[in-house]
């Protein structure tokens, strides 16, 4: 087995040729349907770190399908995976041993879009991209926005309780999502699909299945509510010495640009450094090195008004020394590079061989600091240098700081024991003292399952596993993930 500390379920059946005919009868007896060959792609996680062994991928086409093969999943006490567009980074959407895959991919229409209140519904494994392009014809935007937009999924989204780079501004799923179609382990379709942004009517179901990373039910269908795009978007990049003044900036950047305000990133310099090898770029957006980059993006009506705005609080972080350096957006093509900047750090972390990540929340003043205090314990451990022997490259923090979000991204050359046992549990203990979350944005999936205790206490872990023996006593959905729902 791959995962040797690891047991598969012994109540789990092993599949068997009568299922596979079973599942063709189910999809039409379409072979593009039920692969059971060249399945890499759908058994490797994004970052290629985690290797399940499934042998069997099923595409449905409609919600009717994926109630069908749930039921007879759940009968037969056979597993399964849900996966949208793979490129979650905790390892949840890939099989750990035998589970059967669950691809989306193929409910992909967006199903009615209501320009008067912008609620927009759309199958699960509509590509968020392609739902953005859709509403910007309405003049429309989505409420998420992240640097995956082109693979992932809006069900996969909504299935983690994706952040993102716009959730300064929108705010997150679970208030944008207005109702979701899921389908339960035993095969039973639940639809709250409604466009009512108001219903106080008993307990918020589809809140549970928001941030559930496949756990409690396979969402199918989705409602969110949808703003009006913006006519004018403004990106201002910036060098900044220190990180005190990354934080000023940021306080700075609420009084002079308040309700346009629509994104704020930072990244340090080595994330920049990354980026621009990965980028294969010669110059930087900014001629000299600083300390500390902030990306600000703003959103609004007018944009004569914005570009005032802009402005004045640009003069006054110069003025007031917060701000050393800086650069504004001229036009759309401008726009995106700047933002690529900032997209491309995650992608740019792994350029070396591999990567830890660590998505946490602490609260702003403290953010920095476990990159700092990480750095000086891999250079303690005689971990981290510039020459081959040493195992890591660079530590590097980037993230949406106005959301006090922070990624730690630890570069390495190869990935090693010895680099892991000295990264963790020490990243997760620091964040438990400095009352922080182990996990802003990407989840729990299966890296981060066994701890879990870090974030919540033992109430909550118990009420989590009581929930899911209701809606999945058999343990069917992403086992092996999220929490040690076995014990
Ligand atoms: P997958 O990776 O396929 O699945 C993710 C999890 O959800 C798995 O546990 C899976 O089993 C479950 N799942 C998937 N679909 C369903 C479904 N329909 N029903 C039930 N369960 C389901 N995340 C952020 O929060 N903010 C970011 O800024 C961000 N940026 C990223 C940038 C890059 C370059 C990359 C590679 C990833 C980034 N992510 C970010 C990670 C993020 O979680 C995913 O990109 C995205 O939300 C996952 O969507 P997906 O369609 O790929 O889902
Ligand atoms: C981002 O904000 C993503 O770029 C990915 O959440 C972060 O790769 C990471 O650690
Ligand atoms: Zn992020």
């Amino acid at each position: 087995e791959v995962y040797p500390s690891l047991k598969r379920f012994e109540h789990f059946k092993r599949l068997t040729s009568d299922d596979i005919v079973h599942f063709k009868q189910v999809l039409d007896n379409d072979d593009n349907l039920v692969l059971t060959a060249d399945l890499d792609f759908f058994n490797e996680d994004h970052l290629r770190k985690y290797k399940g062994q499934s042998s069997l991928v099923l595409k449905p086409k409609t919600t009717e399908q994926v109630s069908k093969i749930l039921k007879y999943c759940n009968e037969n006490s056979l597993p399964v995976v849900p996966q949208s567009g793979n490129t979650g980074l905790v390892g949840g959407s890939n099989p750990v041993f035998d589970e059967i895959v669950l691809s989306l991919a193929n409910l992909n229409k967006i199903r009615s879009f209501d320009n008067v209140s912008g609620i927009l519904k759309a199958d699960a494994g509509v590509i968020l991209e392609n739902a953005d392009a859709f509403l910007a014809e309405n003049g429309f935007i989505f409420p998420l926005d992240l640097g995956a937009k082109g693979s992932c999924f809006i069900g996969g989204n909504v299935a983690t309780n994706a952040g993102g780079l716009r959730l300064l501004r929108y705010g997150s799923l679970h208030g944008s999502v207005l109702g979701l179609e899921v389908v339960l382990p035993d095969g039973t379709v639940l639809n709250s699909l409604n466009s009512l942004r108001k219903d106080n009517t008993g307990f918020d179901l589809k809140q549970l299945f928001i941030g559930s990373e496949g756990t409690l039910g396979i969402i199918t269908g989705v409602s969110v509510l949808c703003p009006t795009r913006p006519k004018a978007v403004n990106v201002a990049f910036l060098g900044v010495e220190s990180y005190e003044a990354v934080q000023k900036a940021f306080t700075e950047s609420k009084n002079y640009l308040s309700e346009i305000l629509s994104a704020f990133e930072f990244m340090d310099l080595n994330s920049q450094k990354l980026s621009k090898e990965f980028l294969k770029q010669k110059s930087h957006p900014l001629d000299e090195e600083h300390p500390f980059y902030i990306l600000i993006e703003t959103s609004g009506s007018n944009k004569d008004h914005d570009d005032v705005k802009l402005e004045s609080f640009l003069e006054y972080a110069m003025e007031n020394e917060i701000v050393s350096d800086g650069v504004v957006a001229q036009d759309e093509t401008q726009l995106k590079t700047l933002w690529n900047w900032r997209e491309s750090v995650s992608e740019a972390s792994t350029i070396y061989g591999g990567v830890y990540k660590y998505d946490v929340s602490i609260p702003i003043q403290d953010l920095y600091r476990l990159v700092e205090d990480v750095k000086v314990r891999l250079s303690d451990f005689n971990l981290i240098g510039e020459t081959e022997e040493f195992p890591v490259k660079d530590a590097i923090g980037y993230g949406h700081i106005g959301d006090g979000n922070l990624h730690l991204n630890v570069a390495v050359r190869r990935y090693s024991k010895e680099v892991e046992s000295c990264l963790e549990p020490f990243v997760y203990e620091w964040i438990k003292k400095h009352n922080g979350s182990i996990s802003a944005e990407h989840g729990l999936g299966f890296q981060k399952k066994n701890y879990i205790g870090y974030s919540k206490s033992d109430i909550e872990i118990n009420l989590m596993k009581q929930l899911k023996k209701l809606y999945d006593p058999k343990l069917i959905l992403n086992p092996y993930k999220y929490i040690n729902f076995d014990k």
